[in-house]
């Protein structure tokens, strides 16, 4: 097998009975495999809900690090609607020619530099700086705040050996907290002022829920960009053709990009908590009792996708789950489709070929499962295309 592949862990659950079940922390998830029952589960917040206690959707749970709820993350409708529309202009921002360009600017600038050393440890040398950079563009910061956010790591609540760091979290809080203080001061033009500002329900935003929009931008995009980053990279490393067809045919990127996101489902799964006794799969689930849309399960559904552990690069039918689905669909989807499509024909003007040299995995400890989702470490050189 390359060592580009993600295999599929969960297929023989998902035909077999449709669900998996895992234990996390004594408040077990089932988790929901096929595409269809994802998808139909997803639509239907009132049984399965979003709006639980702040951090008991998420899998691994993080009510034990967390208060603050994550909006419009942790919030059901017909709420999340009214928040969903004060964010929504903010994050399609990226669809901006000048957006594109400083991002394409800040894109060509890593590539250079690592074509330049030859050799990168792609997954802290790369893909987290160029997540960093890229952020300080979707909050409108000044790009030297991307060096304290880089200094966090690849994840806000997690660290080495640590599934769960509560003092990591308090560094991001704390850091958060000081920035809706000195917005206050001195509104900017910024995300936080933009959300200081704005009215919900006829009064201002509180500074909780800023808190909670903030949290949710610096948490929810992080080690995904970064795994998707990365393992675009090993696969372009093992896939020269696939690289060379980019080059040739820029305009397919978008869909390359869609594909990746697929077939990478860099957030494997998104809880809800269950509000009332009910079933899936002829599986009984009891109130208060927790499921998972498992993302990366869905996007090898047979029943949808033909030849689902390949990637196609130009797969003409795609209705991928890799963003989530219905109303909590990704809210920084549009930004991460803009760094993904704009890294990919970077590295197509500008690299010939890559070597992987060494590496370790990330697997993902899902009790019944283990599931690659990405890299530790992974270091990679550079090969310069001379035209
Ligand atoms: C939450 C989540 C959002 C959670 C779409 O995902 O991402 C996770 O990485 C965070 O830990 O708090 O933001």
């Amino acid at each position: 097998m390359k060592k580009s592949a993600l295999p599929d862990s969960f297929e023989k659950s998902r035909l077999e009975k449709g669900y998996g079940e895992m234990n996390d922390q004594n408040d077990p998830v089932t988790m929901l495999l096929r595409h269809k029952d994802v998808r139909r589960s997803a639509h239907n917040w009132k049984t399965f809900q979003s709006g639980a206690v702040p951090g008991r959707i998420v899998v691994p749970s993080e009510v034990n690090i967390r208060d603050t709820r994550q909006i419009p993350f942790e919030v059901d409708p017909p709420l999340h609607g009214k928040y969903r529309a004060i964010v929504e202009p903010w994050f399609k921002r990226p669809l901006q020619p000048e957006y594109q360009e400083k991002l394409a600017a800040q894109i060509s600038a890593i590539v250079d530099e690592v074509l330049e050393k030859g050799t990168v440890e792609v997954v802290n040398g790369f893909a987290l700086p160029l997540q960093s950079r890229a952020l300080t563009l979707l909050l409108n910061s000044p790009y030297s705040e991307s060096e304290t956010w880089i200094s966090w790591g690849t994840h806000v609540f997690r660290s080495e050996g640590e599934a769960l760091d509560g003092d990591k979290a308090n560094i991001l809080y704390d850091y958060i907290d000081k920035q809706i203080k000195l917005a206050l001061e001195n509104p900017r033009e910024d995300m936080y002022s933009m959300l200081l500002s704005s009215e919900f329900e006829g009064r201002k935003l509180t500074k909780e829920e800023v808190k909670g929009v903030m949290v949710l931008t610096f948490a929810g995009g992080r080690d995904t960009v970064i795994n998707a980053v990365t393992n675009s990279i090993v696969y372009l490393a093992e896939h020269p053709e696939s690289l060379e067809r980019l080059r040739e045919s820029p305009e397919n990127t978008g869909k390359a990009v869609e594909e990746f996101v697929r077939y990478f489902s860099p957030l494997t799964q998104m809880g809800r908590v269950v509000t009332e006794d009910t079933q899936v799969c002829e599986h009984a689930l009891k109130a208060d009792s927790r499921i998972s849309l498992c993302w990366a399960s869905a996007n090898r559904d047979a029943a949808v996708f033909e030849n689902p552990d390949e990637i196609v690069m130009d797969r003409k039918i795609n209705p991928h789950v890799g963003f989530g689905f219905s109303h909590h669909n990704c809210l920084g989807a549009t930004h991460a489709r803009q760094i993904l499509k704009i890294l990919l024909n970077t590295l197509a003007r500008k690299v010939a070929s890559f070597e992987i040299l060494d590496y370790e995995e990330n697997i993902e400890d899902l009790d019944e499962f283990q599931r690659k989702v990405g890299y530790n470490r992974i270091n990679v050189k550079f090969n310069k295309l001379i035209q």
